[in-house]
Formats: C-alpha cells, structure tokens, sequence
C-alpha cells in the first residue's frame, strides 16, 4: 500500500529544508532584508543589482578572492551516473577555500569543512572540474551553524561561479535564519538557473560553495555537498522539446478555476513576479493561482501579532492585474515547518489558543477580502490521519489537536472564523489520499455529515492529488469524490501532479524510470486525461470548485527536493511543462479531459 504521508513530511521537517527551486525556506527571508547578492566571489562592478537580477556583465576580471588558476586538482568528485541523472558527490576533506575578503581559511575535520563567519559573504568554496554543464543542476548541501551564528540572525547563500569569461554567477539562492537551528543538520538547496544559460559551457571550472549574509557571527560546517546535473540532452524533460500539445488555453476550455501553484519569493528562480517564462505560462493557461507557501501561518504571522503581508500582497496583486483570483492556502496545517513558534510553544489554556487561532484567520482573511481576488480558502489542511483500517483526526503530531486541548474543535472554530470574516468565500477543507477512497475518505465523510448537521460552515473539499501513474485506480477517485459531492459539497482538486515514478508500490528502485521517454510521456498524457474525465464525470458542474496543479514546470516541483522520496532526483516529471516551460504531452491530456476527449497514449 502506498504510503503518500511519508514523502511529505519527514524530510521537510527534521531538516528544516529550504530550496532555491521549488522549496519553501527561501520565501522566509525577512521582508526588509538586502537580496542576497554576492559581492566577494563577484567582483563589486559586476554583482548584480538585486537578487532577481540576471545582470552579470559580459565581460569582468576575476576578483582576488578568486583564484585565477582554474585548477581542480584537489576536489575529487565521485560521480554516479544514470540515464537520467549524475549525482557529484563533493568531497568533504579536502580542496575546500575559503572565500571573501578577510577569510580566515577553512576547517577540515571529521564533521566536514567549517568557517568562522565573520562578516558578510565570507564562506567557503570548491571548485568543479571541466567540462561540467552546471545549467539547471541542484546543489543540496547539509550545513551546522553554532548557536552564534544561529542568534546573530545572519542568512546563508548558496553560490556558483564559473571561473573564467564573464565569472558568471548564481546569486539567486536564499537560505533564510529562520530554516537554520544552532548545531542543528538543516538541509539547504540551490537550483543553479542563472539567465541566458551561462552555465551550460564547457570552457571553465566552476567554483562552488555558501557564503554568510547580513552581519554573521560564529562558524558554519559544510558537512556534505552534492551536486545533481540536470537531464541529458536526450531527455524530452529537459531540453527543447519539438512537442506541442496545442492548447491555446487551459483556461478557456473550462468553466470552473483552472489553477497552478506558484511562487514569489519563496522560489526566486520560478518567482511569479520577475520570471517571464512562468509568466508567460500562467497568463496563458491558468486563471486561478495558489501560493506555494508564502499564504501559510508562518509566512503570514511569524510571531504573535506581527502580521507580514508584503510578500503575499504582491502576490495577489499581480494575480489581480492579470485577472487571476487567488485561492488561499492554507490558514491552518499542522505542518511543523509553517506553524509559527509562538504556537507551538503556547503555553496559555486552550481556549486562549483557540482564540489566537481564530485572530489569525480573521486577520488574514479580512486583510485579503479587503483587497479583492481571493475568493476561496483552504481553511483546514490535513487535520486527518493516515490510520489504517481506521483513520481519525490527527492528535500528538498536530500543534492545534494538542493546544486547544486535546480535540479537534480547532476545526470548526477555524471554519466559522472564516465565514465570519468572508461570507462569500468558498471554503475548504484539504487534505492528501482522501482520493484513495480507503479509510481517511471514510472519516472526512464521517466529518462531513457532522459538520453539515451542526451547521459548521464548510463548502467543499480539497482534492491534493498528488498521484502517481498507476495509483490510486481512477475508479477509487471517482468513487471518493463522488462522496463528497452526494454531500452536497464542492470538490476541488486543489494540488495536481503525476508523479511517474511511485516509490511506494513494492519494486522500487528497481523498477524507477530515470529517463522522461517519449512513451513515458504519452501515458502520462493517458493518466492526466483520465484523471481529469473522472473529475468531469462525476463532479456536477455546480458542484466543481475548478483544477490546480501543483507548480509548472518540471523543474519546480516539490519532488525534486533533497529529502523527498526521491533523493534530489528529477525523476518524478509529474506537471504539464517540461524544465524550458515547454509543454508536455500531460498538457494535451489535461485539456482533452477537460473536453471529454478519448483520452489515450497516441
Ligand atoms: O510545495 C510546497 C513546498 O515548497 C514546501 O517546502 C512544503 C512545506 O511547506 O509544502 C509544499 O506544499 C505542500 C502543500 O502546502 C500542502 N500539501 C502538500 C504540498 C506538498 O508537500
């Protein structure tokens, strides 16, 4: 039996993970923060003028702080190749500098390679040897910060840099404070996609490291580096595709909202705000958009009563310029990573708790009602276990099961704080393998039928679905929303992607595809369009809260981190655009679902 819960949770919190591409740490950066720019490894005329910017001129003399010699000779790479991907295991004992003005030089010892952080952008790096085509590659780096470092609040700042013509760099990449626990493992990322495809060059060796920023203190440990290339040029997933599927328009071939999750600081490679292929992509197809993270509790109220709007107002107002209604997500999840500390720490009765929970809802969403386009909410995320044969709402791993006493009466009161403060917003509980239709579907029914006969004001339900090819079995989708419609309630599959590796069903890695084929890509299309015919088959029109897939390209996804199920390895390919915001064969599915086209592998 799959196990869906597992890929969600357990890396993501233990390791504090936060990724440049795609993951959730870097939309915590303080709003008042300098972007993270680098200006010891980057000569200062040349460092870029933010942290969006792809300004690196052409042409720039290596800074001192750079070696000249490109030599490699004291990094040794172990790499492991596969159709798919090359994973470079950097080596912790030895070739490592360090970096910035006034380093003090670099550590080695058996945790790894540490430097004393003393001041902004000293660090550390190594160099990779030529020819490597860094375009696209994820860093993943699992770093130890002393508990100075932790208190002076200071910021880490994974980097690459070729080392020759223009130095080119990445200096997109944000690890916030708050995803760093003193003399704690905290797992950070850097999708390495500087602008114009500087990386992809074979001329220069490449240095590689993380560097402190703001005004550090005390010492930060590498304690080990991995670099994951991206797909070989013959991959359909990476490269420009010839594929088209020939959609004008998602949007326009439903009634209903046509989402996608989307990032803006949070992600600054896939940032909805500065990224013109992500525009592109969602102006054309989507007319509904989620926050991958920066709606979520943390985001929104990082310590009690300081609410931080800003990154979620430019959201919703760029959404709102280009006629996208934002559907919010999520005022309540137990997820350690976005509950704030404050919460979790409450040490006040649990009707106090209550109270502050119901603060937070009214706050946010009378700040959004008040702005215009944020028409629905995920009110309450995954309050349901996993239980089996039976399931039950969660208890000990939930925050507000525990704080407001032991129950679950955080849900309704969460529900009716929310209808209070938007009588016209349609509201939603989410949750994951609920489409199963096994023992969760039975207890959020079980929660239905309560809810509507004590008159706890819920709307609909959130599908998430994030599936894999072969399961669950659309026949057990159906069935599960079925039963949420014979409620009288809407259903919204609210976090769409097909994965097409499922590590959960018993072969695996034997059976993993690690290369995006063409045939994989056609069934693919199959899965996509029969999910969605499912959708429009059992869902009535009035009952359809619309379809939002979980990101946009490939390159985006949640399950290409370090710490989900697959490693760091983009193999799950699971979404509609391919790394170069091509469309894939799944687009063409998604819209012949949508018009009751056979759905087939052709
Ligand atoms: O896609 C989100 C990822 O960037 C974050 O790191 C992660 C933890 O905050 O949350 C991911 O989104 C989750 C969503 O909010 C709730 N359902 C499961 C999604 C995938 O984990």
């Amino acid at each position: 039996m799959q196990n869906y819960q597992k890929l969600i949770y357990i890396p993501l919190i233990s390791l504090g993970l936060t990724a440049c591409g795609g993951g959730g740490g870097g939309s915590s950066k303080p709003a008042s923060s300098a972007p993270p720019i680098s200006s010891s490894s980057t000569p200062s005329s040349e460092a870029p003028s933010s942290a969006l910017s792809s300004a690196v001129p052409s042409s720039v003399a290596p800074s001192s702080a750079t070696p000249s010699s490109a030599a490699p000779s004291s990094v040794t790479a172990s790499s492991s190749s596969s159709a798919a991907t090359t994973v470079i295991t950097l080596n912790m004992a030895s070739g490592w500098r360090g970096n910035g003005e006034g380093n003090a030089g670099v550590n080695v010892n058996s945790d790894g390679v540490s430097f004393t952080a003393s001041g902004d952008n000293i660090g550390a790096v190594t160099d990779l040897a030529k020819p490597v085509q860094l375009e696209d590659a994820i860093v993943d780096m699992v770093v130890n910060v002393s508990p100075e470092f932790k208190t002076s609040g200071a910021n880490l700042q994974i980097i690459a840099q070729i080392k020759g013509g223009a130095w080119a760099g990445e200096w997109n990449c944000w690890s916030g404070n708050e995803v760093l626990a003193a003399s704690t493992d905290a797992a950070i990322s850097c999708t390495i996609s500087e602008a114009d495809k500087k990386f992809n060059q074979t001329e220069f060796d490449v240095q590689i490291g993380v560097q402190a920023k703001g005004t550090p203190a005390g010492t930060v440990t590498i304690k080990s580096a991995k670099v994951t290339l991206k797909q070989p040029a013959n991959s359909s997933s990476s490269t420009g595709s010839v594929y088209s599927a020939n959609v004008t328009s998602l949007r326009e071939l439903a009634d209903f909202p046509i989402g996608a999750a989307v990032s803006n600081n949070d992600s600054p490679t896939y940032n909805i705000l500065t990224n013109s292929k992500e525009q592109a992509v969602v102006e054309k197809h989507f007319d509904q958009m989620t926050a991958g993270n920066i709606m979520k509790m943390s985001y929104l109220q990082p310590t009690q009563g300081n609410f931080t709007f800003t990154n979620a107002d430019a959201f919703v107002d760029y959404a709102k310029s280009k006629n996208i209604q934002v559907h919010g997500h999520a005022l309540v999840w137990h997820s350690d990573y976005q509950v704030p500390g404050f919460m979790k720490n409450w040490t006040g009765t649990s009707a106090d708790f209550i109270t502050a929970l119901q603060t937070h809802i009214t706050t946010v969403v009378d700040h959004f009602e008040a702005k215009g386009n944020v028409n629905s909410w995920d009110v309450v995320n995954e309050a349901i276990n996993d239980g089996n044969p039976v399931a039950n709402f969660r208890t000990n791993d939930s925050t507000f099961y525990v704080k407001s006493g032991n129950s679950s009466l955080y849900i309704e009161k969460a529900f009716e704080a929310a209808r209070a403060a938007a009588p016209a917003a349609t509201l939603y509980y989410n949750d994951y393998n609920i489409d199963q239709n096994n023992a969760k579907t039975t207890k959020l029914v079980e929660m239905l039928t309560d809810f509507k006969a004590r008159g706890v004001p819920i709307d609909g339900v959130g599908f998430q679905m994030h599936v894999f090819m072969d399961y669950p079995s659309i026949a057990n989708i159906s069935a599960a929303m079925k039963k949420v419609v014979d409620k009288g309630l809407k259903v919204k599959i609210t976090e769409l992607d097909v994965a097409v590796n499922n590590p959960y069903n018993g072969g695996w890695p034997g059976n993993k595809i690690t290369s995006f084929t063409q045939s994989v890509a056609l069934t693919q299309k199959q899965r996509y369009c029969e999910i969605i015919k499912a959708y429009m088959d059992t869902v009535p029109a009035n009952q359809r809260g619309g379809i939002t897939v979980w990101g946009t390209t490939d390159a985006s996804t949640w399950l290409t981190t370090a710490t989900s199920a697959y490693n760091g390895e983009a193999i799950a390919w699971p979404l509609l655009f391919d790394n170069n915001y091509n469309d894939k064969p799944s687009l063409r599915g998604f819209a012949d679902g949508l018009q009751g086209i056979n759905c087939t592998n052709l």
